[in-house]
């Protein structure tokens, strides 16, 4: 790990601000460099589910277990997970497969005086180890994974999920009522137009996105998780088009 403990330099996100040709949307080292201000502008919610992330990692953490936060980005919500752990038995492990947020996500770590390590990889969260896990978190991830994969995933958190372990799931959804669809989205981007974004960086985003970012149903959330093998699933946290979810794995 990287001993440089200078901050990383905090961008606005400008990066479809003006015309350009469609692409899809890509993690790479340009939204890397701006990503904190990207999510917090662009994610109703993401201010207060971080710091929830921290206050549910605390009641359902294990001694001697391990902690995954997969699709960890920058690490917001690896160092919440990491406040929440009093256990100094515990390994908590960060997993992205965009080496741009790995690298940055160092740096970040570095600055964060919490003594517990954490062992970040670069790889895919699909074929990445898992095992003994009390909390796992997928914070806005599970939505970029091809809705194929998911099931299989799923399976294997929980199968390495101990009695009484858990896992954070937020997501962008979907409604399957037209009416609520539109009302939704409409929503969040107002959200995203108080936030500073223009119509053209909201209708740029959105066709860069579309393609990669698959959002689902509640309904067929609770139904996956269920099948994936946790016992008990509820929503904590809803804000327009985005929720937060527990699946809690019985003692
Ligand atoms: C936060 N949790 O700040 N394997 C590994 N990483 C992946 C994969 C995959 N198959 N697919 C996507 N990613 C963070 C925010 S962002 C959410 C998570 C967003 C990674 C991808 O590289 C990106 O860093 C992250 O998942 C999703 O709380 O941008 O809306």
């Amino acid at each position: 790990m990287s001993s440089n403990k200078s901050a990383p330099q905090q961008l606005t996100d400008r990066l479809f601000a003006t015309e350009r040709n469609p692409e899809d949307f890509r993690f790479d080292a340009s939204v890397a460099r701006v990503f904190p201000d990207m999510i917090r502008r662009s994610v109703p919610g993401y201010t207060t589910i971080i710091p929830m992330i921290e206050v549910i990692t605390e009641q359902y953490v294990q001694s001697g277990s391990n902690c995954y936060d997969l699709g960890c980005s920058l690490g917001a919500s690896t160092l919440a997970m990491r406040h929440g752990i009093p256990y100094a038995d515990c390994a908590l492990v960060g997993v992205d497969n965009s080496s741009a947020m790995i690298e940055r996500c160092e740096h970040y770590i570095a600055l964060d005086d919490h003594e517990l390590p954490i062992t970040l990889r670069c790889e895919d969260i699909l074929t990445t180890e898992l095992s003994r896990a009390s909390v796992t978190t997928l914070n806005f991830t599970l939505q970029f994974v091809p809705p194929e994969q998911r099931l299989a995933l799923l399976k294997r958190i929980a199968d390495a999920t101990l009695p009484g372990g858990v896992l954070i799931l937020s997501e962008k959804i979907r409604f399957e009522s037209e009416p609520e669809q539109d009302t939704q989205t409409r929503l969040h981007h107002e959200f995203k137009r108080a936030n500073g974004y223009s119509d053209l960086e909201i209708s740029q985003k959105r066709a860069a996105i579309e393609k990669v970012l698959i959002p689902e149903t509640l309904a067929v959330h609770r139904e996956r998780l269920n099948s994936a093998g946790f016992d008990q699933v509820l929503v904590w946290y809803q804000c327009f088009n985005f929720v937060s979810i527990l699946a809690i794995k019985s003692q």
